[in-house]
């Protein structure tokens, strides 16, 4: 072969690479990504997490094929701060949402917009908590504010559109369209599929309303918990099962055990007629037995009963959002999907359910402060993995990227897991940062912010209070009994208040910015 004719040929395969070929090969390997998330769903209730409370065989699946994650935790446990953090890769004192009062600025970057530009179809469906239109997703379809469990509106590209039926099946039957029919197939995607439920207050689909009627729950060990040990924050919350849940919105009665109208009617216009009448047929005989023999009953017998309907409830939405995942994940198999798609499944944050007696989230206790983790990607990960590690969601928006193989933005401030949760590393974080704002509110917990290790958890609850909780999770892992003061842990609490210190420094938080958010809270509540 003559020089010229082979240079020519160097060259003309060098430009069809430039021009196409090459990148779109490229293009083809790119994993998709699936990213599935429900709100307040607490790994107490995922079978694979071991609690024995219920049965998730399709979040289950993920964690057999895949990996389950013992220890992610959330920077501040709390809806719409939660799904910045996830979004921007920064703690909430960075991205400006720290409570689900104050508006969210979606002009900053986030992931979904990197991946779109560069080559990745994004979608967002589902419960997004952010005020404004959101930005980076080429097709969305999300729930105002909470959304409601039956015949919910949404927003689509700004309209607002009711659907008929039951909020978790219209999402997963949304997502299974815009996967099946409305996607370009010649390009990766990035699919954020987000349930409303287990989110409070605990509305049962249809096929549902039954489940779970002939069993009884027991509550936890710590459920008559009289929060001696710890300090004003944990006896001032106002999230007790048995003290604040009220009798109509979460234990749906329509008359109160005293005769008196709760208002839960009201829930009901909304529903069709057939819709309500399932409910009455499947509700009313329930709450008729209780009140029958309620005068009988001892306090702690009522309490018990509460803990049942809340728990009962609770399943149930659940099992609505399993029966979801194992739709998609059925049809990711079929369309010869799942060997290259990374599918996550996790929540906003953890969830109390009846652990010191509460609902809700907020604290940095570990309930709430942790948030389940499975994650499936056939190609990097091996089937069983357990990754005990220190990871967040800030880590979430650094680790798709890096799997998408676009830049992570210097101002990110989460690390990617994905070396972690393939094996090829063990090095991680020794210690997490946690931050909480949304006070004075509904449930009533207080300001705060922590340092966890693996062991140990150091808290500094102020504001209208100024004290500080320690606790070693080897020793007492329910976190009955602050061990700040006790002279045995000196050393460790000179090492946490060190390590709290650092992260403050390294991620950027201080007073000062705490007295802004503050400020800007307390005058967003005056003002409305
Ligand atoms: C609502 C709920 C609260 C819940 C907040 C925040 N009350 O106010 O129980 O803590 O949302 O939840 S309800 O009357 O609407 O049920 S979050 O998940 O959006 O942060
Ligand atoms: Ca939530």
């Amino acid at each position: 072969m003559n020089r010229f004719f082979f240079n020519s040929i160097v060259l003309i395969i060098a430009a069809a690479g430039i021009l196409g070929c090459a990148p779109q090969k490229q293009e083809a390997q790119r994993p998709n990504i699936l990213y599935i998330m429900s709100d307040d769903h607490a790994y107490q209730a995922i079978s694979a997490y071991g609690h024995g409370l219920n049965e998730t065989p399709n979040i289950d699946r993920l964690a057999d094929e895949g990996a389950i994650f013992t220890r992610a935790t959330v920077t501040n446990s709390i809806c719409a701060p939660s799904r910045a953090v996830l979004l921007t890769g920064k703690h909430s004192f960075v991205n400006g949402k720290v409570d689900n009062a104050q508006p969210f600025n979606w002009d900053q970057p986030n992931f979904p917009k990197l991946m779109q530009a560069n080559g990745y179809q994004t979608a967002m469906i589902g419960k997004i908590h952010l005020d404004g239109i959101p930005q980076g997703f080429d097709f969305s379809m999300v729930l105002p504010g909470q959304g409601h469990y039956y015949n919910p509106d949404f927003l689509i590209d700004g309209k607002t559109v009711r659907k008929e039926g039951y909020c978790t099946e219209i999402i997963t039957e949304t997502a299974l369209n815009w996967l099946k029919n409305e996607r370009d197939p010649n390009k990766p995607f990035c699919l954020l599929y987000h349930q409303k439920a287990p989110h409070r207050n605990w509305k049962p689909a249809p096929k549902y309303l039954t489940l779970y009627d002939d069993v009884t729950f027991e509550p936890p060990a710590n459920f008559f918990d009289d929060y001696e040990g710890r300090g004003t924050a944990a006896k001032e919350q106002e999230m007790q099962i048995d003290g604040h849940a009220r009798w109509g919105h979460d234990f749906k009665m329509i008359v109160d055990p005293n005769g008196d109208s709760t208002g839960f009617i009201n829930d009901l216009k909304r529903f069709t007629p057939k819709q309500r009448e399932e409910w009455l047929a499947a509700y009313t005989p329930k709450n008729e037995a209780f009140k029958a023999k309620y005068k009988s009953l001892s306090h702690k017998e009522i309490a018990l009963w509460k803990y049942n309907r809340y728990i009962k409830d609770y399943l149930r939405t659940i099992k609505s959002v399993d029966d979801g995942v194992g739709e998609v994940l059925d049809y990711l198999e079929q369309a010869g999907l799942a060997e290259n798609t990374i599918v996550v499944y996790t929540s906003d944050q953890g969830f109390y359910l009846g652990e010191h007696g509460w609902f809700d989230k907020r604290f940095m206790y570990e309930e709430s402060f942790r948030t389940p983790l499975l994650m499936r990607y056939p190609k990097e990960i091996k089937p069983g993995t357990k990754i005990d590690k220190l990871v967040q969601n800030l880590d979430f928006a650094p680790t798709f990227l890096d799997y998408a193989e676009v830049e992570i933005p210097e101002e990110m401030q989460g690390e990617s897991f994905r070396k972690l949760v393939s094996g090829e590393t063990d090095q991680w974080r020794d210690a997490v940062y946690y931050t909480y704002y949304e006070y004075p509110s509904v449930h009533m917990v207080k300001r705060h912010y922590g340092v966890a290790t693996e062991r140990y958890k150091l808290m500094h609850f102020y504001y209208d209070i100024d004290e500080w909780e320690m606790y070693d999770l080897q020793t007492d892992p329910m976190e009955m009994k602050s061990i700040y003061d006790d002279p045995a842990y000196a050393d460790v609490q000179e090492m946490l208040h060190k390590k709290l210190e650092e992260l403050r420094e390294y991620y950027g938080d201080s007073d000062e910015l705490n007295k802004k958010y503050l400020d800007a809270y307390l005058a967003h509540r005056n003002r409305r």
